[in-house]
């Protein structure tokens, strides 16, 4: 539930009681009778992620809670999941390439538009962080494979092994047939996608995963792709993904989303129009899974799917909540 109250539209923007973006993003509120506008307060601060994280947004929000940046909230919430060894999709323990390496992927994209991405590391446990690193100290947005890792030693991080025995002892079994086949809401918790909206109102997002398993040596998929699997905009909002990044990567899937809720969709029908973008491509497909998830500036969000399964966290003060998602197929 939003809280709400009523402001002159044109007196309150007048006086700098609101802004113009604000005002922008509440323009389907009702206008009442006398000519004023209902304006929903914004919800925040607020953290949103794909899956049942709930360790993670719960990080998100302490950090929110106690007034940090949300840039901060989505790294630390981020970590969490990297460091747990039993998801064996994200960060440590993660499932490894079809040759045994465990490589990830992540970006990171603040307020201002800066971002950073790692492509395709080994040995580092937290990419989120590196990416982080990537946007904040070089002139790049991206660095990939052995100059990733070469640039996060020089930052500090310690070269650790990402392959568990369980993700190994898998893997050999998958030798066997070795038949390459994404498997849909693998454990019902996958890549990590987090977005959060600060006190400040400022959005981040940060998107971290170990990609698809068995895939090719050197496959990158769209978590760590700005645009597909992650994208911010702080006067609009924010999506993220999780699913067959190759998918998302051909409708540079969470720009479209973004673009979609300034055109005025809501992160709900903007979510469900980019699940569309991609069926209207694969009608004839229904072995595979995307989860988008997004967020706008007044804290509304929106989840969608293709396949049932996905559900995304939600903490604000309004509660710490697992939202089944809906899904485009319906069995
Ligand atoms: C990828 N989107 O590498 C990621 C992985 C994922 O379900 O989310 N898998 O394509």
């Amino acid at each position: 539930m939003q809280r709400r109250n009523f402001l002159k539209n044109s007196s309150a923007a007048a006086a700098g009681l609101i802004s113009a973006p604000l005002i922008a993003s509440c323009k389907t509120d009702a206008e009442s009778k006398s000519g004023e506008v209902e304006v929903s307060e914004p919800t925040r601060p607020i953290a949103i992620c794909t899956w049942n994280f709930e360790n993670a947004t719960a990080k998100a929000w302490k950090v929110l809670a106690a007034g940090g940046s949300s840039l901060d909230a989505v790294q630390q919430g981020a970590m969490i999941e990297e460091a747990d060894v039993k998801n064996q999709t994200v960060g440590v323990g993660g499932r490894p390439d079809r040759d045994g390496n465990v490589t990830l992927d992540a970006c990171i994209m603040d307020k201002d538009g800066n971002c950073g991405a790692v492509l395709c590391l080994q040995n580092i446990a937290s990419p989120i962080s590196v990416a982080r690193k990537v946007m904040e100290d070089t002139p790049h947005v991206m660095l990939a494979g052995l100059g990733a890792e070469k640039f996060a030693y020089e930052k500090g991080f310690e070269k650790v092994n990402l392959l568990t025995e369980q993700s190994r002892q898998e893997w050999v079994e998958w030798k066997k047939t070795s038949e390459y086949k994404p498997i849909i809401n693998i454990e019902n918790h996958d890549t990590i996608g987090i977005l959060a909206i600060d006190a400040a109102g400022d959005i981040s997002g940060a998107c971290t995963t170990s990609g698809m398993g068995y895939k090719y040596a050197g496959r990158v998929g769209d978590s760590p792709i700005i645009g597909a699997g992650l994208f911010v905009d702080n006067e609009i909002g924010a999506a993220t993904a999780t699913g067959v990044g190759e998918e998302v990567v051909r409708t540079v899937g969470s720009f479209l989303i973004v673009e979609l809720m300034r055109q005025g969709k809501s992160p709900q029908e903007a979510c469900e129009e980019g699940v569309k973008r991609i069926m209207a491509k694969n009608m004839d497909r229904t072995d595979f899974q995307i989860g988008f998830i997004a967020i706008n500036k007044k804290g509304e969000t929106g989840g969608y799917c293709i396949q049932p399964g996905f559900s995304y966290r939600t903490y604000s003060e309004e509660g710490h909540v697992n939202n089944p998602s809906e899904s485009f197929l319906k069995t």
